[in-house]
């Protein structure tokens, strides 16, 4: 039977519309979006789906939604995003700057996300729109919450509102995948990053990387930074790249900075000469940051005086083994780096080098793929993404994203499984 996959619109990445997302200098025109039929389902769902964005990474662990309330014809009343943690539910907003409430005779709602059937910090949102005099609920997708998981639906359609469900469900799914994965799969979801030239190399065999993908790539690298709790990249690409790990270059808000998690078993990062410690500390170990140092109860032992003892990181001690990537994930949602954070983790990007990414895939992990392909041939062998694995056992993904920036071809793809739990 040939497997539907929920490809998204064209002007759509994985993350957002291209024109949300980078600066008008690097749009390229074919990215463009062309708004919806005015007052259309879907044009009033893109309006609340923007208007969450502005809220993006303020609002974790609670999803950031967004609300239109829209009269009888056709003109809007209200809107409302989902407050900064632990604030108020986008519904409520909306409705609280409601002037006319004669206007809500006959409206519209449209929400991002199914209303919530709970009390929680807030009261049920779907309370507050039964009760109201609106007429219709217009619905992105399903809340997975177990506190929610459809009675918010159901409770609307009880009190006569007519729910129309599933306008822009992929675009918003993606959207929100953090939230959905972890309420859905109980886990944090776990996306891979790389460039890679026409060849599959993620650098050159003497590991040269800068520069395989072009700037509109590297802008919407960083966007993605700030759509993920964590990112984590191997000591070797930190002492081979001295990467930032921050969010620049896109377009605001940046609001999301992810934690960086440094994967170091070897102890490569705790005992640098004097020349590489000043570059980690100009580049990496901003003052101003937090990161978090996962290495071995050996390699510390080894360096009781590590200057990373000075530099205020929380540092977690691990034993890779064979079960290596088990423990990261156990320890990605451990008390550590949950305080690091600030909350739970509900997503975490990795973003290098070819064996940290390839031991997450051999492993298993893997729920989104951001893979950016350069038309650069190196002709090397070294610095691969590797599955190791027969293609009939391959798993196959689904593209839910592809777009040309500039002369490099980005693929998001997601898995069987995300495919079927959040995209069905
Ligand atoms: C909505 N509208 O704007 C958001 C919702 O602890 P609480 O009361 O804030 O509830 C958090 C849960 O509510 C969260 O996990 C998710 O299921 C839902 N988020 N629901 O009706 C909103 N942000
Ligand atoms: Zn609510």
């Amino acid at each position: 039977m040939p497997s539907h996959s929920p490809h998204l619109s064209s002007h759509f990445s994985a993350t957002g519309p291209w024109d949300q997302i980078l600066p008008i200098p690097l749009l390229p025109t074919h990215l463009q979006r062309t708004a919806p039929i005015e007052g259309s389902d879907a044009f009033w769902m893109t309006e609340a789906w923007l208007e969450s964005m502005r809220n993006h990474g303020l609002t974790r662990p609670n999803p950031a939604v967004g609300c239109v309330l829209v009269n009888a014809a056709g003109k809007e009343i209200s809107r409302g995003i989902t407050q900064p943690f632990p604030g108020l539910h986008a519904e409520k907003v909306a409705m609280d700057r409601v002037i006319d409430l004669p206007s809500l005779i006959g409206a519209t709602a449209y929400v991002t996300l199914e209303p919530c059937s709970h009390i929680g910090r807030n009261p049920p949102c779907a309370d507050l729109l039964a009760k109201s005099p609106i007429r219709r609920i217009v619905i992105a997708r399903t809340d997975p919450n177990p506190l929610v998981q459809g009675q918010g639906i159901e409770k609307l359609r009880a009190s006569g509102k007519q729910v129309t469900l599933g306008v822009l469900s992929h675009e918003v799914s993606a959207w929100n995948l953090g939230f959905l994965v972890k309420h859905t799969l109980k886990r944090p979801l776990v996306a891979l990053k790389w460039a890679q030239t026409l060849d599959g190399q993620l650098a050159d065999d003497t590991m040269k990387s800068h520069w395989i993908s072009g700037p509109v790539s590297r802008a919407y690298t960083h966007w993605l930074r700030q759509n993920y709790d964590l990112i984590l990249v191997g000591a070797q690409t930190v002492l081979k790249d001295f990467p930032r790990l921050d969010v620049r270059d896109c377009n605001l808000p940046h609001q999301g900075e992810p934690l960086p998690i440094l994967f170091d078993p070897k102890g490569l990062l705790l005992n640098p000469s004097e020349e590489i410690q000043t570059l980690l500390k100009n580049r990496t170990f901003l003052p101003h940051r937090k990161h978090v140092i996962v290495t071995t109860q050996t390699n510390l032992q080894a360096n009781p005086n590590s200057w990373v003892h000075d530099l205020e990181n929380v540092i977690l001690l691990a034993q890779p083994g064979q079960k290596l990537i088990e423990e990261l994930m156990q320890i990605i949602q451990g008390p550590e780096v949950t305080q690091a954070l600030g909350r739970d983790v509900q997503s975490i990007m990795i973003e290098g080098g070819s064996k940290t990414l390839s031991h997450w895939i051999s492993a298993g992990y893997g729920d989104i793929f951001h893979t950016f392909i350069a038309p650069v041939l190196t002709g090397g062998d070294k610095n691969r993404v590797t599955a190791r694995k027969l293609l009939s056992q391959a798993s196959r993904l689904h593209t839910l994203a592809s777009a040309q920036l500039e002369s490099d071809i980005l693929i998001e793809m997601i898995s069987q499984e995300i495919k079927e739990r959040i995209f069905s």
